[in-house]
């Protein structure tokens, strides 16, 4: 039977302690960042009432949720809700997945001081794995004196902004506690501005179970996975050893801006083993291919052009159940990820070449001088959707269309 999960979310300056004794002026859902976790199963309804007590003007986007045009968070289908205001979000959450909810409004700043939070959606027969966790990654850009470094200066217009401080459910570097010869599921959100997390668990390898919207076919194994701002990737580890410890960390990576540092976001500490009752990996989604590499792009999105346009573009409708073939070029010197908002996508090559699996996602990177092939299908939900650079700084800039879906 279908739920109403009702939640109250009220968006307020907070004192964010993101290490023991430091603390930043933070924006935050219900005094917390992250936010709540939301959670529902599939066909539930959701009903967010968002009071506005910031100082400024807010939205929430749901990223990821297949939900109505106008339920969509963005200046486009709502005014801003104003200081004082309220505003409720109703819809079905019709994937299961893992979501997560942000600011949409001066979100450069606001989701840099902490407006967001996990929304996990339910299906019938997940894997049943020995213990869930949420975790969002995140960066905290301070300057010397440890207070906020001042937003949008011309470098992160460019640049991005990305900080020194590495947070795990707004944490910095904490540590996590696991059983010994238990293998959990992670639902890992990539909630940063624009650090990209080529993510490795100390070299381990792991299973990739699942991808922005939801469980793959099969299972894959890897031992580290990039994961852009905005992404979100889904991962059975373990079993590790009694007494072992191991680091979650950002391998090297070139996105643009030269290669950066090898960075350390938690640690995971092995406590006492427990038995493992792992008995069942799930019953396979299986994802049927929307298109194959001969299928001929109906539009070709020129990144570079976007992110040059300086202000909002339009660009031409898109036709319900018309299969939509896009080619994503980035001629720049900079990978970017692009979100799709309200629908979902497969990759269909990048450069030429199909990916290793089909899956489901709404944000992709598109990495610098290269070409990735696209295949989505409006179902019917006609309205104003969107789509943008995933780097916060970029879509400010304008690194962003309109478009609307038409019956
Ligand atoms: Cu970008």
């Amino acid at each position: 039977m279908p739920n109403v999960v009702s939640i109250e979310l009220e968006a307020q300056e907070v004192a964010w302690e993101f290490a023991p004794g430091r603390s930043i002026p933070g924006f935050a859902y219900n005094g917390e960042v992250p936010g709540p976790a939301i959670e529902a199963n599939v066909g539930d309804t959701i009903e967010a009432r968002l009071t506005n007590n910031l100082p400024e003007a807010t939205m929430v986007h749901w990223h990821g949720i297949r939900l109505p045009a106008e339920m969509d968070g963005t200046g486009a289908v709502q005014r801003a809700v104003e200081p004082g205001e309220t505003f409720t979000y109703r819809f079905v959450v019709p994937d299961a997945g893992t979501f997560w909810y942000h600011s949409h409004h001066n979100e450069t700043e606001q989701i840099e001081r902490g407006l967001y939070g996990p929304l996990i959606v339910r299906g019938a027969d997940e894997p049943k794995l020995d213990r869930e966790r949420v975790l969002l990654l995140d960066d905290l850009k301070l300057d010397v004196e440890g207070n906020v470094s001042p937003f949008g200066d011309s470098h992160e217009h460019h640049a991005g902004r990305e900080g020194e401080i590495r947070l795990v459910n707004g944490r910095q570097e904490p540590e996590l506690e696991l059983a010994g010869g238990q293998i959990e599921r992670w639902r890992i959100v990539n909630a940063a501005n624009t650090k990209y997390v080529r993510l490795s668990i100390g070299g381990r390898p792991f299973s990739i179970i699942g991808t922005d919207g939801g469980l793959l076919s099969e299972p894959r194994e890897a031992t580290e996975v990039l994961v852009t701002p905005g992404e979100r990737v889904e991962l059975a580890v373990g079993p590790f050893d009694e007494g072992e410890s191991v680091q979650i960390e950002g391998l090297p990576y070139d996105r643009g801006q030269g290669e950066s540092e090898q960075e350390q976001f938690a640690t995971v500490r092995v406590g006492a083993t427990a038995p493992s009752r792992v008995t069942s990996s799930g019953s396979p989604s299986h994802i049927e291919p929307l298109a194959n590499a001969d299928s001929e792009p109906t539009r070709t999105i020129d990144m570079k052009a976007l992110m040059h346009g300086g202000h909002a573009q339009r660009d031409d409708p898109v036709k319900v159940g018309e299969l939509q073939i896009w080619e994503l070029v980035n001629e720049t010197g900079s990978d970017h990820p692009f979100h799709l908002h309200g629908f979902f996508f497969q990759v269909v090559e990048v450069d030429g070449e199909p990916p290793p699996v089909v899956s489901w996602e709404d944000t992709v990177n598109v990495p610098k001088k290269s070409r990735v092939r696209i295949a989505w299908l409006a179902d019917n939900r006609p309205g104003q959707w969107m789509y943008h650079c995933h780097i916060l700084e970029h879509h400010a800039m304008g690194m962003m269309a309109h478009f609307e879906v038409v019956p």
